[in-house]
């Protein structure tokens, strides 16, 4: 069992440090043992993008983990007013919004939770949802690699005024060991691994061509779908290049789990109903709940 060091030398020196968007303030010494008593038991961070369904989520998660509570579940950073934070048992359950850059400041924030409240050998997930490429709606996707809009397997960030290239992969044994959970016979959709476009916006950058501005044809736009099919790329969303590079730089597991909700060699527009929608968005909790119980066996 191993506590998550990250990577900032900097944390070391520091004797305070305010969470700020999940407002959570760590004074190092006076109330580092209130955290770890509050935190330290967390062995999986469940992401998502909104504050509904990680409520869900954590409901959901209840009877797996063993835990017999009806109450409504608490937002534990609700003052922060940017992020909602549930936990159930060794599981918390976090919204990060659409996107790198808000999943990016909770994310950083998570990563020093953990580490100040000593959890050891956490997993952090994304559940969430995207759009296929040439796979039937409602297929559940487990990310290999991640590749950027520009069909680069890397996430590049400027930082000090230079484009920093990282790399954009998830740990093979958590990919396994998510797609071992799947497929299983009563199961209504299939769960498949494979590689992950993440885009900066969701109309231009992934190619549409019903966003408020588009420049390229129909024919254009397929033939990039095609070139993204041809690296095996089933899925693209927002969020699995920050999210596999910033995880793979702090050393802790990740894996990213998302329901398609349009197959985009066939459309744009997202046009299932609502409640087709939340019956997809049950398929990557039904997967990320068998893998929490068999992590915690
Ligand atoms: C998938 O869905 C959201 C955009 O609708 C975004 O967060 C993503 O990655
Ligand atoms: N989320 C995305 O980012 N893209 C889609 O097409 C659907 C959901």
């Amino acid at each position: 069992m191993s506590v998550s060091k990250l990577n900032n030398p900097h944390l070391d020196t520091m004797t305070s440090d305010f969470l700020y968007h999940l407002n959570i303030n760590v004074a190092c010494s006076q109330n580092a043992a209130d955290i770890e008593n509050q935190f330290g038991d967390i062995r999986v961070i469940c992401t998502g993008g909104t504050q509904k369904r990680m409520k869900e989520l954590a409901i959901y998660l209840r009877p797996i983990l063993g835990i017999a509570d009806n109450r409504e579940p608490v937002d534990l950073c609700e003052s922060g007013q940017r992020y909602a934070v549930y936990k159930v048992g060794p599981v918390l359950c976090a919204s990060h919004g659409v996107g790198s850059s808000t999943f990016s400041v909770v994310l950083h924030e998570l990563l020093k939770l953990v580490r100040y409240a000593k959890c050891k050998d956490v997993v952090f997930l994304r559940i969430g949802t995207c759009g296929g490429v040439g796979v039937e709606p409602g297929t559940v996707i487990v990310t290999e690699k991640a590749y950027n809009g520009c069909l680069e397997n890397v996430h590049e960030i400027p930082i000090l005024g230079r484009r920093v290239v990282r790399p954009a992969f998830f740990a093979q044994d958590v990919v396994e060991g998510i797609l071992c959970v799947g497929n299983q016979p009563n199961d209504v959709f299939k769960t498949i691994k494979a590689n992950t476009m993440s885009t900066d916006c969701f109309y231009e950058g992934q190619g549409r061509t019903d966003g408020a501005v588009c420049e390229y044809s129909e024919d254009d736009k397929m033939k990039f779908l095609q070139k993204a099919h041809d690296l095996g790329i089933r899925n693209i969303e927002m969020e699995a290049t920050m999210f596999s590079s910033l995880t793979r730089k702090a050393d802790v597991k990740a894996g990213c789990i998302c329901v398609t909700l349009i197959n985009r060699l066939k459309g744009d527009q997202v046009t299932i109903t609502m409640e087709q929608k939340h019956e997809f968005e049950q398929r990557p909790f039904i997967i990320v709940g068998r893998y929490i119980s068999h992590l915690l066996k």
